[in-house]
């Protein structure tokens, strides 16, 4: 059945010339490295893959022949290949024709067997779109350290802000029973050059640190370790009191730092290759060094001391916010920016990618550039909290392409705080909070399984162009014809714009309904906390509309560097995209566009709603290209989408109305 079990590894067979030439490279299968689960793992795949792709699978063999797809490690190398393998790294791969013993062969070469997986996976995807094969040449190596999923999966399977099924990870059954799809997981990241998973959700429960939880994590670890995956685990600040029974958790108090020394300890006793912990401390209500009068530096350092002696790292989040914050969107930079320089060298910050919360558009978050001595990990949302969960339509690789690309005004972009290179940190990540559960297409909807793709492919090399990526999806995921695969990527493409217009256009953020986030409640402003309100986001009233963050207001804009800071204090020269983000205008404000800003406002929810017509649109034209179940599938969802959209678009501009007393502008229609 078409049901997207298979996500992008499909390997249906290829048709006509593209079959040819698999048939041609792939003859036979030579491993000219050692054999370990990992390189088995590499074999497995390509005898699968090309089972699939060729309709025959090739000869494994050591005999190097004609038409030979080899896999090479350094230390085994055949005389006569030449390479530059000190560019390759530890997880690197080369892909190249070559003439081997006077055989016209292919080779993929690493410096090491996770190196080899990385490169088979590179090699069906050129086999899977259609590359031609013989001009292959791709040398490849990560330019980021750590590319981890966060899944915040609570050890009842209940997923936060998860919209795809269940947790993957069977507790009860774990350890002893190991589901098959744990592998089918692996296989999947390790084709994105995934390689670590926080098992657990950042509100985590101590139970996750006891020897029970620690044997069936060790397990999972089992499953992925020849993937090249490891495991971490969010630990709870608290836990020392919770499961040690110490009466305090402050991190400067020696028994308490004494019990995560063993407790560390006992963990890598159980999982030798234990990646580290992530954590969430004094945020939302967690625990955390503060309850003690102590700041995150002191937190983080505390367990980077637990783990430093076992290689693991702390991944101490950023995202912080108190009640009585005037501008929620300065705390966490007023918390962590005095803090650069003080940080232990195995703690990474982690930060979301803007200010507030994974909106449909944030600007990036001011922490990135401003803290040069500490490494700072970029956390992505992959599953869609704020944009319409999995029911929508939304392309991510346009959102995550616009925070790596944004220049930081420190230097260099995001990407390059974010890899490290801008201040040559060596320890880099990025994380992307994971949209996968037990639906059988793994992330809720066809087309979500693409962001968890594009967060992957990102995650190896953030300069990859979006346009790119989601070409390679489609082609491994619905078609390689041309016509069919460029009409899907315009399709997502514009995807990520339309869900800002017919939700929150010109940089209004936080629209969504209270609680569960999804559809519109602009008017909600009874919550206990203010900051939570979406009035206190969008501050419409009869004046107008926006969130003064310039130097008249809250002054948000101050925590960027001053190129940015002075572009964005002044409405002329704020992008319109974050306008109301940064500036509290009034109504019949002069859009560049010639518009009054109430006018330009009606126009976007407008346009969003447009976009998704033509989505829907160019879908059902599309229906000859694609197998009828995923068709009939995906032409369902745009259609609640269509709705949807119309539905945040009506109540939105209905609600602006009742506020500013204008008219609807000439020539717009009215709700339908
Ligand atoms: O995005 C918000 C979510 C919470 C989440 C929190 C966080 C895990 O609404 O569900 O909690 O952020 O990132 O910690």
């Amino acid at each position: 059945a078409e049901d997207g079990y298979d996500l992008w590894l499909r390997y249906r067979p290829l048709a006509g010339a593209a079959q040819a030439q698999v048939q041609a490279r792939a003859r036979s299968l030579v491993l000219a490295a050692p054999t370990s689960p990992t390189t088995q793992a590499a074999v497995t795949e390509l005898r699968r893959g090309i089972q699939g792709l060729a309709g025959r699978e090739p000869e494994l063999t050591s005999r190097v022949s004609p038409g030979a797809l080899l896999l090479v490690t350094r230390a085994q190398a055949p005389a006569g290949l030449a390479l530059s393998w000190e560019e390759l790294g530890r997880e690197g791969y080369a892909l190249r024709r070559a003439t081997l013993q006077g055989a016209d062969v292919t080779v993929i070469a690493a410096n090491g067997d996770v190196g080899l997986l990385y490169g088979s996976f590179a090699w069906l995807r050129a086999a899977q779109t259609g590359e031609d094969l013989s001009k292959l040449d791709q040398r490849s190596a990560p330019k980021v350290a750590l590319r981890m999923l966060n899944h915040w999966d609570n050890l009842d399977r209940h997923v936060e802000r998860g919209y795809a099924g269940a947790s993957l990870w069977d507790w009860w059954k774990l350890p002893d029973i190991l589901d098959p799809r744990y592998t089918d997981y692996a296989r999947a990241n390790a084709s994105l050059g995934i390689n670590g998973t926080v098992l657990n959700n950042v509100n985590a429960k101590a139970d996750s640190l006891t020897a029970p939880y620690l044997a069936k994590a060790a397990a999972l670890a089992g499953v992925f370790r020849p993937y090249g995956i490891k495991v971490y685990l969010s630990a709870r600040f608290s836990a020392p009191v919770e499961l040690g029974g110490l009466k305090t958790a402050d991190p400067l108090d020696p028994a308490v730092r004494a019990w995560w020394k063993a407790k560390a300890d006992e963990v890598y006793r159980a999982i030798p290759d234990f990646g580290g912990f992530l954590v969430k401390a004094n945020s939302e209500g967690q625990p955390g060094p503060q309850d003690y009068g102590r700041n995150h530096a002191d937190g983080a350092n505390m367990l980077a001391e637990a783990l430093a002696p076992h290689g693991g790292v702390v991944l101490w989040r950023a995202f912080v916010y108190a009640a009585d914050a005037s501008d929620r969107a300065k705390q966490a930079y007023a918390e962590f920016q005095p803090l650069d320089g003080r940080f232990a060298p195995n703690v990474i910050v982690q930060v979301k990618n803007g200010p507030i919360d994974f909106q449909p558009r944030e600007p990036f978050h001011p922490l990135f550039g401003a803290m040069p001595k500490t490494p700072l990990a970029l956390e992505l949302q992959i599953t869609k909290e704020y944009l319409g969960f999995s029911t929508h339509l939304v392309h991510l690789g346009p959102l995550f392409e616009e925070v790596l690309q944004a220049d930081t005004g420190h230097g260099g972009t995001v990407a390059r705080v974010v890899d490290g290179s801008l201040e040559g940190h060596k320890l880099s990540a990025i994380a992307g909070v994971a949209n996968i559960g037990t639906d059988r297409n793994w992330s809720g909807s066809q087309f979500d399984q693409a962001n968890w793709y594009a967060f992957g492919r990102l995650a190896w090399d953030p300069d990859t162009k979006a346009g790119r990526i989601a070409r390679d999806w489609v082609a491994q995921t619905f078609t390689t014809r041309p016509a069919a695969r460029d009409a899907i990527v315009d399709m997502m493409l514009a995807s990520r714009e339309a869900v800002v217009d017919y939700m929150t256009p010109l940089g209004l953020h936080h629209l969504m309904d209270t609680g569960h986030h999804y559809g519109p409640g602009p008017w909600v402003n009874n919550l206990e906390r203010a900051d939570w309100n979406p009035t206190y986001f969008h501050k419409a009233g009869r004046d107008g509309i926006g969130f003064d963050r310039s130097p008249t207001g809250s002054n948000a804009v101050a925590q960027y560097a001053p190129s940015v800071a002075r572009l964005w204090s002044d409405p002329r020269t704020t992008p319109p995209e974050l306008l109301l983000w940064f500036h509290h205008l009034p109504w019949d404000y002069a859009m560049p566009s010639g518009r009054t800003l109430w006018a330009e406002l009606v126009a976007r929810y407008d346009r969003g709603v447009a976009t998704v017509d033509d989505m829907r649109r160019r879908w059902a034209a599309l229906e000859p290209d694609i197998d009828p179940q995923r068709h009939a599938e995906v032409a369902a969802y745009l259609a609640v989408q269509a709705r949807e959209a119309r539905w945040w678009r009506d109540a939105c501009i209905a609600y602006f109305q009742s506020v500013s007393g204008l008219p609807l502008p000439a020539g717009t229609r009215p709700p339908e």
